[in-house]
């Protein structure tokens, strides 16, 4: 590390906590194996031209069979946390009704093998997977799906909760709703924006619904949920710019978090996007807006607005990044600041008691010459840009609690299959080998440097 590197690392309170994320689907494989039932994403995936090149998640990255080698993993490179997802699938076959618990042993085992080794899981109970017999009674547009995903989260609870501190009910909520059921680039692929605002209020509820349960069946846990945001800047001063900047943000930003924080949703959205309300029923609003304990933040970048003469709807609005920037392999614009103004907004604005970032990283183009390493130069000035942001929202105030890069290693990138990797972990697809990138040997040093500061003399 550089004096600089060394300076940041030293620069986060010692009670910070370092991680990596993953998910069920993208590092799983194993889709049949010990009962699992069907998600929507085997079934997304195995619809020809939904994902690219026909790629599924039925072996991903082998993680269902090399779950210990993938713990030595995470030890070696020195993380103190790290983000998985449970596949709802493999604990209920159908969503509700038996339990299979060749699913719980799975998990079960992975908690152990994790605090063998001193490092804390953070569970997120969905992160996409939705069992297709639910989406078959009419998934996140029924109501019925909120009331069985809170069933599915006491179920998960009571077997983990003893050891198991930290929890996320939902990773993404926006996505599901809107890439899901109105763009149809994500599972179940339907293409209709009212679809999306109703799953987008069923997913908030099964949110709200699970709070309580998921409390009593852990002891002294924290519990939140993970929000994609996404600050928004002005692309010039013209006033229909200001106009369509305030659009672009309650879509992108306050959709979710005013519901979940202010117990309403924006008051325009829904009339500006010309769509009815959500099926809001008395409560609702109440149960979505439980006080939760952290919130996570996953970032990945910015947008720019520019007016338009017409009004557009919120989701309409007219984006697009500066041509001079630099970009990721996603063509994603590399914008550190936009992480510390997100965090300091999410402080200042909604005044959150503890954030984390759950996910932040970046895919670019590795190839490996079958070497000790893999240079990846792009994702390790990602990864310290990113991080002295945070170091930067931290001294502006905002009470930042942990960093989970994303991810832990190669992975299903959903519609883009296995073209986009955003591992510090390369995984060779042929031959399931993982190897170390040289952003994973970075972080592991910056980590090490942080230990070395705080180590008590
Ligand atoms: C997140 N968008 O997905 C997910 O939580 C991860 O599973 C995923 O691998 C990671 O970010 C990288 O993509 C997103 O289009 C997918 O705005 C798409 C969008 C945002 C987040």
């Amino acid at each position: 590390l550089t004096e600089t590197e060394r300076s940041l690392a030293a620069s986060f309170p010692a009670s910070f906590h370092w991680g990596a994320a993953t998910a069920s689907y993208q590092i799983e494989g194993a889709t049949r194996e010990d009962g699992r039932g069907p998600s929507i994403w085997d079934a997304f995936s195995e619809t020809p031209g939904k994902v690219y090149q026909g790629h599924t998640g039925e072996v991903a990255a082998d993680h269902y069979h090399r779950m210990a080698e993938d713990v030595a993993l995470m030890a070696k490179l020195g993380l103190d946390s790290y983000r998985f997802s449970i596949a709802w699938p493999r604990i209920l076959p159908k969503g509700t009704g038996a339990i299979n618990e060749k699913g719980l042993d799975f998990y079960d085992r992975l908690v152990d093998a994790l605090l063998a080794h001193q490092i804390q899981p953070y569970v997120t109970l969905y992160h996409w997977d939705l069992p297709l017999t639910l989406h078959q009674r009419g998934g996140w547009l029924s109501r019925e799906t909120a009331f069985a995903f809170a069933d599915y989260a006491e179920i998960v609870a009571r077997r983990l909760g003893d050891r198991v501190k930290h929890w996320i009910t939902l990773n993404e909520p926006w996505c599901s709703a809107y890439l899901g059921y109105a763009v149809g680039v994500h599972a179940p692929g339907m293409q209709d924006r009212q679809a999306a605002v109703n799953a987008g209020h069923h997913l908030l509820l099964a949110h709200g619904l699970a709070v309580p349960r998921v409390r009593a069946a852990s002891p002294d846990c924290k519990l939140g949920l993970a929000l994609n945001l996404g600050p928004r800047y002005p692309g010039d001063d013209r006033p229909e710019t200001a106009r369509d900047l305030d659009r672009a943000d309650m879509f992108a930003n306050r959709w979710l978090l005013d519901p979940l924080y202010r117990g309403s949703y924006p008051a325009q959205l829904f009339e500006l996007m010309e769509l009815d309300a959500p099926p809001i029923e008395e409560g609702d609003l109440t149960i979505i807006s439980t006080p939760i304990d952290f919130l996570g933040l996953n970032y990945y970048t910015r947008a720019v607005v520019y007016g338009q003469e017409q009004p557009p709807h919120p989701d309409a609005c007219k984006e697009s990044n500066p041509a001079d920037a630099t970009y990721t392999a996603m063509q994603w614009e590399i914008f550190p600041q936009g992480l510390r103004d997100m965090l300091v907004r999410l402080h200042q604005e909604y005044h959150i008691p503890s954030l984390y970032i759950t996910e932040n990283g970046a895919a670019f183009n590795d190839t490996w010459n079958g070497g000790e390493t893999i240079s990846d130069p792009g994702r390790v000035s990602y990864l310290r840009d990113h991080i002295a942001a945070v170091a930067d929202a931290i001294r502006d105030g905002a009470p930042v609690d942990g960093y989970f890069v994303w991810s832990l290693m190669d992975n299903f990138e959903w519609a883009y299959g296995y073209d986009k990797r955003f591992g510090i972990v390369y995984v060779d697809y042929e031959s399931q080998q993982r190897v170390i990138k040289e952003s994973g040997r970075w972080y592991a040093q910056h980590i090490a440097a942080f230990h070395d500061i705080h180590r008590p003399l």
